[in-house]
């Protein structure tokens, strides 16, 4: 007789998967060909010794990026997409306005924390806060290795599933292991045993909210996404894009009643915003 579980993935491994619902926590052998994803929600056949996935409920939400020309959801079912940056590593604007695209492209909420807040060396990162800010974007500064800013930032993301992301040792797992109490490995002991580093995505249970831990998700493109989508993804430079004399406007220098060259040449429109994004729609 079959019966059925309904749970989510927490967390999938080379050849298995944790499947967890309101009373058991499973590991499953993990499919052939179903594209699944940390955060589905399925429903699981638990009648005989090896649980058999029946099927994925529709997604809420997915965190989507490219891989080798293919779409792969990264995690799927969260609300918020949080971009995590610091003055050491040293941030890549490029790559927080390609996850800033990301988030818009697929519909989730971006925040920006900025970490090590307590390092001599942030203020050579106020500017980049500013920025940020500026464009209307919920930012956070806050010391994850002494619980700065820690409380506004855990009201912010109540209620919230939240997809983490940013460079390896911006301080992801310190930040998690201070906001959900879990005991993840940070890059600090990987580095004295060379084998403790976060590899697998996983959610982490805080109070009132979970976070998604998504090591290497960091090296995205946005290259499956046309020039309209990804224009769309940098707010400011598509609204300013509406005012361009020609409708085909290409917003390169030598464009004539270009609006967006307008509004940088005025400061108007941050010279790195609109790099990123020329950047981003060259040859599309
Ligand atoms: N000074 C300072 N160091 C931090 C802070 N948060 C994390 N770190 C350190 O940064 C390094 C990388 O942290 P980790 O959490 O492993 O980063 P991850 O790779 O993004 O998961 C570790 O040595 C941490 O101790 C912080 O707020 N301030
Ligand atoms: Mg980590
Ligand atoms: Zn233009």
């Amino acid at each position: 007789m079959e019966k059925v579980q309904i749970g989510r993935i927490i967390e999938i491994y080379k050849d298995s998967l944790l499947f967890e619902s309101e009373d058991t926590a499973l590991r499953i052998r993990l499919p052939k060909k179903l594209d699944i994803a940390v955060g589905d929600c399925i429903e699981v056949d638990t009648s005989s010794q090896e649980a058999a996935i029946l099927k994925i409920q529709p997604r809420k939400s997915s965190l989507q990026k490219q891989i080798n020309r293919k779409k792969k959801v990264v995690v799927s079912n969260i609300d918020a997409l949080a971009i995590m940056a610091s003055s050491k590593p040293k941030i890549s604007k490029t790559l927080v306005d390609k996850w800033l695209a990301l988030s818009h492209l697929n519909k989730l909420k971006p925040l920006v924390i900025f970490n090590k807040c307590d390092r001599e060396d942030f203020d050579e990162i106020k500017g980049d806060i500013s920025l940020y800010r500026n464009l209307a974007i919920e930012c956070f500064e806050v010391s994850a290795k002494y619980n700065r800013g820690i409380k506004e930032l855990k009201q912010s993301l109540m209620n919230q599933s939240i997809a983490l992301v940013g460079l390896s040792g911006v301080g992801k797992s310190s930040l998690i292991k201070l906001l959900t109490g879990e005991d993840i490995k940070t890059q600090n002991l990987s580095k004295n045993t060379g084998r403790h580093t976060t590899t697998t995505t996983k959610i982490y249970a805080g109070e009132g909210f979970e976070l998604i831990d998504t090591p290497g998700a960091g090296d995205i493109d946005l290259e499956c996404f046309d020039k309209e989508q990804i224009t769309s993804g940098f707010s400011e430079i598509s609204s300013a894009s509406l005012l361009c004399e020609f409708r085909n406007c290409n917003h390169s220098r030598s464009d004539k009643g270009c609006n967006v060259i307008k509004l940088v040449d005025k400061g108007m429109i941050a010279e790195s915003r609109y790099e990123n994004y020329m950047q981003q729609i060259d040859g599309k």
